[in-house]
This record gives C-alpha cells, structure tokens and sequence, in this order.
C-alpha cells in the first residue's frame, strides 16, 4: 500500500502530473538581510570567496568558501531561535525530527490587500474565510502567507523600511494565538524577510509569530517565493534545513510537490 503511494508519486512525478516548485529565493550577497535596531547584534549577508576555479589554486576544480548569518534568505526557523522555544526538546536544526520537514501547505493570497496596505496583518476572520472556501486547515500542516512580497526584487522596497521602522504584512497575534491553539498548524510561512510583519516588534507580544509559534514548538518559513504557483490547498512542502548544531535557522531549498 505505502509501496504504491510512492510508486504513484514516482509516476506523476515522472510524467508531470505532480509538479516540483522550488520555494527559494536565489542566494547571493544582494539578498536581502533582516536590519534590526542598532542596539542589537546585527546578521550578516551572503558572502562567497572563490577557493580555486580551474586555476593554478586547483587546476580541475571550483570550489568556494562562504558565510552568511543563519536567517539569510529563504531559510527556515527553529524553534531555538526564540526565548520562549529555548527550553523544548529537539528544538535545534539537528534534533528536529527529520519526518516534521515534510508537511502539506494552505496558501492564504491576500496579494490584494497588501498591495492597498504594506502593514496587513492577517486575522483569524481572514482565516475563517479561507476555510469558509477551501476547508478546515488540517493539523499539522502549513499557513503560508501570500502576499506578493516576492515581487519585490528592488531590496529597499522588498524591506520597505521607513524611519519608524519596516512595514511589511505578517500575522495579527489573534491569528498566531488561532493558528497555534485551533490549528495546531507546523508553522507559519511568508514571502517577507522574517515571519513577523514589519511593524511587530511595536506589537503585544512583541513578534507574535515568532514568540508564539516557537513557544509551541513550532517552525517558521521566510523569504519564500513562487507561492503563486501553488493551490490554496494539495500542495505538500519539503523544507529541510541544514543540520547544524544548535543551529536556530539557516537557509533553505523549500520544494513543494503540487499538482500540475
Ligand atoms: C531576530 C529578531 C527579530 C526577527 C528575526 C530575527 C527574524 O525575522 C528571523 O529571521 O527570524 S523578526
Ligand atoms: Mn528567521
């Protein structure tokens, strides 16, 4: 039986019936970093220095070194990252189970009312709406936040900082409460620079998303792109992080398997 749903996928797979998406963002040292206040430690970008290409520093290889802070681009974050998940078990990169990486997405488009408004916040109305239309969403699984973010590839305007700070949309902390405690969802994923919008850290609690999916042990999603590609509902999410030690984020190829 199992042997056949894998026989299956491997078909529709093979023929196109079921899509790969690839959910990521290009990685490079213009990416787009998360700029916090200048009192706080501050991420570093994307860097990448060439060991040797074809060359007298090795003659049939290129190769090279790079570093980048954790939560650099489309990356995945652990539930480690936040105060309120230091505490939970296997809430690392490298002891999170490897079967919670794989997890069907509901994709909410509120592409609309972000462009009309860059400080959206989800609620749960939007969200009963959505499951007015496509269904209750299951536990276990994924919100992703459509917003048209990914759009933006100017980085100004992708950050959208002003001198009181980013405006960017993310999740009400109604909606994170909701999300958390009726849904028991995975995580919350967004097309923005970080899970919270850019407003939140002026929000009780401060970044609900963060504080609130983490305390739950759960996981978060940033920088995604190409979420216009997927269904509101069927698609399934593979989004392995690197195994770092301790590790409370890092960069991520998420896929989505989706009917074509
Ligand atoms: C640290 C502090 C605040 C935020 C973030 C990181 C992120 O968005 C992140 O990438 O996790 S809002
Ligand atoms: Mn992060």
């Amino acid at each position: 039986m199992q042997a056949d749903i894998l026989a299956a996928l491997a078909e529709a797979l093979a023929s196109g019936a079921v899509d790969v998406v690839d959910l990521a963002q290009p990685l490079e040292p213009a990416t787009p970093v998360i700029s916090l206040p200048p009192d706080f430690g501050q991420s570093q970008p994307f860097r990448l220095e060439q060991i040797s290409h074809y060359d007298g520093r090795g003659p049939a290889w290129s190769w090279n070194n790079i570093s980048l802070g954790e939560h650099t681009g489309t990356h995945f974050d652990a539930p480690v990252h936040w105060i309120t998940g230091r505490d939970l078990p296997d809430n690392t990169l490298d002891t999170i189970q490897a079967r919670r990486f794989v997890a069907p997405a509901n994709v909410i488009d509120c592409t609309e009312a972000c462009a009309a408004d860059p400080d959206f916040l989800l609620t749960p109305d939007h969200i009963a709406a959505w499951e007015a239309t496509h269904g209750r969403v299951a536990a276990g699984s994924w919100v992703l936040l459509r917003s048209g973010w990914s759009h933006r590839t100017d980085p100004a305007a992708f950050l959208n900082a002003g001198a009181d700070g980013p405006h960017s949309p993310g999740p009400s902390p109604a909606a994170v409460t909701f999300l958390v405690r009726e849904r028991d969802v995975i995580g919350f994923g967004t097309e923005c620079v970080g899970t919270d919008a850019g407003q939140a850290f002026g929000f009780d609690p401060p970044f609900p998303c963060h504080a609130g999916m983490h305390g739950a042990n759960k996981f978060g999603l940033a920088s995604l792109a190409n979420l216009d590609r997927l269904p509101p509902k069927g698609a399934l999410l593979i989004t392995a992080p690197l195994k770092i030690v301790g590790g409370t984020g890092s960069p991520c190829r998420v896929l989505a398997l989706a009917p074509r």
